[in-house]
């Protein structure tokens, strides 16, 4: 357990009705091809047993393992599991099922949680590997802040091809949102300087970075990186300020480390796991969140700006090994 007042959880805000729904259909959805590499084996395994047997638990741990969620960490809640479990204690796979929620949800409470959003205007900073999903997460983060009634303002800092600058164009275009840009190879930070300014003047709630992502010349990226985070040093006063690291899911125990590397080079702030619908690695939120000890802010489900989900910890437990058809409370 962690003693570190500020990585106290707070309590999660209950969803209203119908966006429960909505929240809980999409998560579902994102998480659908990890449910499944996890308990295809699983239900195979339990079938036709009444009792709750090694092979059961030894089934359910490889496939935790398979799904990616760390082998620490899915070795640590087969332990919690068996902890409860009275030797041929008779088998109701609801309730073992039940029991692997409440003490992934458990696992999950006890990482740092995302800072919650003050009353300043705020700059989210986009930052992650080639292809990531930065700039639809861009966009997503827009229609998210749209959808609170906020003022968004993007701004292309991702200079360094013109097709960069066109796809968020496209999106600030079909949301209603500004873009702010400059020609193709121009300075990333001399956009961030006008898009600040542009955001005072229009009272903007919300201003939303997109940035390139080469690591393959982790010199120039990390100079890049520096050079816009002292103009957002400089000119930003009065906003709040985070770097968020999009990670793309289907890369697996790869996105750990692509995810460790880039702490190196940046202040992160916190997770967006991208792209987790394509995958049945989803577990790598879990490993992510524990090894890396980052929030994980949101999860993309999906190619459109509104296929994007907080990460709520116990709803994340439920999607990912709840039987099928309960929701979460
Ligand atoms: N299925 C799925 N696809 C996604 C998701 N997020 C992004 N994508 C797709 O991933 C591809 C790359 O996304 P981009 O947003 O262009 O990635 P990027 O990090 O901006 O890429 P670069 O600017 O080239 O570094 C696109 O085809 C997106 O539609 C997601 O959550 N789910
Ligand atoms: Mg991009």
């Amino acid at each position: 357990m962690t003693t570190d007042k500020t990585l106290e959880p707070a309590p999660e805000r209950a969803l209203p009705e119908p966006e429960r729904r909505g929240f809980w259909k999409k998560l579902r959805r994102g998480l659908r091809m990890t449910h499944t590499e996890i308990f295809d084996r699983f239900d195979a395994a339990v079938s036709g047993k009444t009792m709750v047997d090694e092979e059961v638990i030894e089934y359910l741990e490889e496939s935790l393992i398979a799904a990616d969620l760390g082998v620490e960490t899915s070795l640590e809640l087969i332990e919690r599991l068996r902890g409860g479990v009275r030797p041929s204690e008779a088998l109701d796979v609801l309730r073992l099922r039940e029991r692997l929620v409440d003490e992934m949800a458990v696992l999950l409470l006890d990482v740092p949680q995302p800072r919650p959003r003050g009353e300043a205007p705020l700059v989210t900073l986009l930052v992650g590997v080639n292809g990531t999903g930065k700039t639809t997460s861009a966009a997503k983060l827009a229609r998210l802040s749209l959808d609170r009634g906020e003022r968004v303002l993007l701004a292309a800092a991702d200079t360094f091809r013109a097709a960069a600058i066109e796809q968020l164009a496209l999106w600030g275009e079909r949301l209603g949102v500004d873009v702010i840009r400059q020609q193709a190879g121009g300075d990333p930070a001399a956009v961030v300087f006008d898009a600040l300014k542009a955001g005072r003047a229009r009272k903007t709630d919300h201003l939303i970075v997109d940035t390139a992502g080469r690591l393959h010349n982790k010199e120039h990226l990390m100079a890049e990186l520096a050079k816009i985070k002292r103009v957002l040093d400089r000119e930003g006063e009065g906003w709040e300020q985070r770097t968020v690291l999009v990670i793309d899911a289907t890369t697996g125990q790869n996105a750990v480390i692509q995810a460790r590397e880039f702490t190196r080079i940046v202040d992160v702030d916190g997770v967006v796991l991208a792209k987790i619908d394509g995958t049945a690695k989803g577990g790598v939120a879990v490993a992510i969140a524990r090894d890396l000890r980052l929030p994980i802010l949101h999860l993309g489900v999906g190619e459109s700006p509104g296929d994007l989900v907080d990460f709520r910890p116990r709803e994340f437990a439920a999607a990912l090994l709840g039987p099928p058809g309960v929701a979460a409370g």
